[in-house]
């Protein structure tokens, strides 16, 4: 059997075509159970893209396979530039690897590998058929592209993005309660575009109860586009006429207050990433277990005082033990701050 080739073995024009193989991927819904994945293939001799496909979600064609379809005709000889790795197992569609080799690719180039147990080890197999593989062309790109994916996959529980609104002094409301609204309109909007990003919304069900939040992605006041599940956690009975109940909505309740437990019910739907609205015992029981990947803070410069935290208690109680962030961006989104980080690893 042939060794799978390192990444410095790509040639130029295999490079390029990784380039826009990624470009292809980006094309892919960002949420969702599956990785967004593009592959061209090329005439090894002139280094022409003869035929380019990527993956439109769950239960479609994987990109190999979509590239291969618009050849339109056996892909003899051809190479094949793909930004993860073939899947070598049968799932909503068949194996990649075997796709390419019944379709005649002799050199398959990869870019990250794939993190999916069942999926994996699609190099090897490709390798075994006597296929030229050269792996890791542009990995990092290819990763970042389905960071949550990658990270879900990988770790075997959803990508967690714990959100939060709060004055200067950390407050989430006032101290008779009300809060409505303490950042911009255009934060605001901000949230919406944050939701869409993830296959889930969570809150506990003292946030339900209290606040009613519809939890659904809105532009202009109007619901538009996939709506993430929305989850409750805890035992109290959500009313029927809550507004995260409103007709049509994916509604999920998960009569426990354990994340770890939540995650694996969530998992168990693939779900692939979960963004955390509150309340703040909820989010910090997350937090305290160790299950926030990235955090998103929504300043406004304004003050109340008084009034509670946006912030459960995290369980610190001494300066050696404060949970430093590393900070990804900060950005002004109209008169508030936004920003983002990550615990840092220990
Ligand atoms: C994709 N698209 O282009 C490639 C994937 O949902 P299934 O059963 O079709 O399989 C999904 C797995 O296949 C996915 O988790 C990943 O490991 C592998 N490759 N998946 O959705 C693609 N190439
Ligand atoms: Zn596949």
């Amino acid at each position: 059997m042939t060794a799978v080739l390192p990444a410095d073995r790509a040639l130029p024009h295999e490079v390029e075509a990784m380039r826009r193989a990624l470009d292809l991927a980006a094309r892919g819904p960002v949420r969702g159970p599956n990785p967004r994945v593009g592959c061209v293939l090329l005439d090894p001799g002139s280094g022409r893209v003869l035929a380019e496909g990527h993956h439109r979600g769950a239960g479609s064609l994987h990109a190999e396979a979509d590239a291969l379809r618009d050849l339109g005709r056996p892909a003899a000889g051809l190479t094949a530039v793909v930004t993860l790795e073939p899947c070598a197992h049968t799932g909503r569609t068949g194996p990649c690897t075997e796709a390419l080799v019944s379709a005649g690719v002799t050199r398959v180039v990869v870019g990250a590998p794939d993190p999916n147990p069942v999926a994996a080890g699609g190099a090897d197999v490709l390798a075994a058929a006597g296929v030229e593989v050269v792996a890791g062309v542009a990995a990092a790109d290819s990763r970042e592209l389905n960071e949550r994916w990658d990270t879900a996959v990988g770790r075997g529980r959803p990508w967690v993005t714990w959100k939060w609104a709060a004055t200067l002094d950390g407050r989430s409301a006032a101290a008779d309660g009300s809060s409505r609204w303490i950042t911009s309109p255009e934060a605001r909007a901000d949230v919406h575009r944050l939701r869409a990003e993830h296959d889930a919304v969570l809150v506990g069900t003292g946030t339900a109860l209290a606040d009613d939040p519809a939890l659904s992605v809105r532009s202009h006041g109007r619901v538009v586009g996939p709506q993430p599940l929305r989850v409750v956690l805890g035992r109290r009975p959500v009313p029927a006429g809550a507004r995260l109940r409103a007709p049509g909505a994916d509604f999920l309740q998960i009569a426990s207050h354990d994340p770890v437990e939540a995650l694996q019910v969530l998992q168990d739907r693939e779900i692939r990433s979960v963004l955390l609205e509150g309340g703040p015992q909820v989010a910090a029981a997350f937090w305290r277990a160790g299950l926030v990947d990235e955090v998103v803070a929504y300043l406004a410069p304004a003050l109340l005082g008084a009034g509670p935290q946006a912030v459960g208690d995290l369980g610190i109680g001494a300066m050696d033990d404060i949970a430093r962030l590393r900070t990804r961006s900060v950005s002004r989104i109209g008169d508030d701050v936004r920003l983002v980080a990550r615990p840092t690893l220990t």
